[in-house]
C-alpha cells in the first residue's frame, strides 16, 4: 500500500533550500517530517492530495511539477513578491484553467500552477481587497524592546508598503518602549484619523521573560480591541517566539519577514474597507493573500465540471 508520493528537490545551496521550503510553505503545503543531520537535511511539505498524472498528446504544462490551487492569481502574486522567476505569465488556457509557470531556485525545476475557472454565476459575490497601497495612509507602531528584531520587522514593513505603491509621506512611524505600549500607540494612530490601517510590530521572546504569556495575551487583546473600537484595520506583526533564533528566522530581511506580511495585510484591509464602504464589495480577481490563506484541496471536486487538457 502506497503511503505517500513526494517530488524530490535537491538544491545545492543552503539559501535555495530555505527559499524552496519557504515558497512551498507560502503556497500552503503543510510542513511535515524534517531533519538536519551531519550529511543531509530535509523537510517534507505535504499537499492535501498528491499523485501522478500520465498524459499523451498536446497542451500539457511544460513543468516538472503541477500544482492545482484555488486561485492561480493569488499564488502568482505570492510568487512575484517572493522574487521567483516567472517562466510563463499567468494566462487563461483552452482547457478551462488559469495558469502560470515559474522556475524554482537552485535549478530545482519548473512548476506550473493553475486553478480551474470558477462559474461566477453560481457563486456568491466575493469581496477582496487589492494590494495597491497608492493613496493609502499607514501608521506603524513599533517597539524598541528587542530592537535588533523589531527594526528588521520595520524594514520589512516599509519595503512591502513601498513595493505596494505607498508614498513615504503617507507612512507615520511611532516608536514605543516595548510590546506592552504598542496597543495604545496603535490606538492613537488609528484615532488620529490619518491612517487607513495601522501596523503593529513587536517581538516577545519566551526565553527572556517570565511573564511572556501575560504580555503576549495583553498585547494581542489590546491590538484587537483597538481595531474593533476604532474601526481602523490593524495588522498584527508581533512575534511571539521561544528563542532569539526563532525570532531571527521570522524577521529575515528578504524572506519570511513578519513585518512584511503584516504590512501587506494592512494594505489589503485598507483597500477592502474602501471597496466595501464606497462601492460595495470589489469582486475583481485578486489581491495577494499571504501564506496561510489559501487552502489547496478545499474545493469540491465532485460538483465541478472540468475540461481536460
Ligand atoms: N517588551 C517586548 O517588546 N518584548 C519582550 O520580550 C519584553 N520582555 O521580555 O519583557 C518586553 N517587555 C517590556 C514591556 O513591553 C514594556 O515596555 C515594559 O513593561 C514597560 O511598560
Amino acid at each position: 500500500m502506497i503511503k505517500s508520493i513526494h517530488k524530490l528537490l535537491l538544491p545545492k545551496r543552503e539559501a535555495d533550500f530555505h527559499a524552496l521550503a519557504d515558497f512551498f510553505d507560502a503556497l500552503g503545503l503543510a510542513p511535515g517530517e524534517s531533519w538536519k543531520g551531519r550529511r543531509s537535511q530535509g523537510i517534507k511539505l505535504d499537499a492535501p492530495e498528491a499523485g501522478v498524472e500520465i498524459g499523451m498528446g498536446r497542451g500539457f504544462p511544460e513543468a516538472d511539477l503541477v500544482i492545482e490551487c484555488d486561485s492561480a492569481d493569488v499564488l502568482y502574486d505570492v510568487a512575484k513578491h517572493r522574487g521567483f522567476k516567472i517562466a510563463q505569465d499567468i494566462a487563461d488556457h483552452a482547457w478551462g484553467a488559469r495558469m502560470f509557470t515559474l522556475e524554482l531556485p537552485g535549478g530545482a525545476g519548473r512548476v506550473a500552477i493553475f486553478s480551474y475557472h470558477q462559474d461566477w454565476r453560481s457563486k456568491p459575490q466575493l469581496g477582496e481587497g487589492k494590494l495597491n497601497a497608492s493613496g493609502k495612509r499607514f501608521g506603524i507602531a513599533v517597539s524598541r524592546f528587542n530592537a535588533f528584531i523589531t527594526e528588521r520587522l520595520l524594514a520589512g514593513a516599509l519595503d512591502a508598503l513601498r513595493r505596494a505603491g505607498a508614498n513615504g509621506q503617507d507612512i507615520h512611524v511611532v516608536r514605543v518602549p516595548g510590546a506592552f505600549e504598542v496597543p495604545s500607540a496603535a490606538r492613537a494612530l488609528a484615532e488620529s484619523g490619518k491612517a487607513d490601517a495601522v501596523i503593529c510590530l513587536a517581538c516577545i521572546i519566551r526565553g527572556e521573560t517570565s511573564h511572556y504569556e501575560h504580555l503576549a495575551n495583553e498585547v494581542t487583546r489590546g491590538i484587537g480591541q483597538s481595531a474593533q473600537e476604532t474601526g481602523v484595520a490593524h495588522a498584527y506583526g508581533v512575534l511571539t517566539c521561544d528563542s532569539l533564533e526563532q525570532a531571527i528566522d521570522r524577521a529575515g530581511l528578504k524572506m519570511g519577514n513578519k513585518g512584511w506580511d503584516a504590512a501587506l495585510s494592512a494594505v489589503e484591509m485598507a483597500s477592502l474597507k474602501g471597496a466595501v464602504g464606497r462601492k460595495g464589495l470589489s469582486t475583481q480577481p485578486s489581491a495577494l493573500r499571504r501564506s496561510g490563506s489559501r487552502s489547496p484541496g478545499a474545493h469540491d471536486k465532485k460538483g465541478r465540471l472540468r475540461k481536460r487538457h
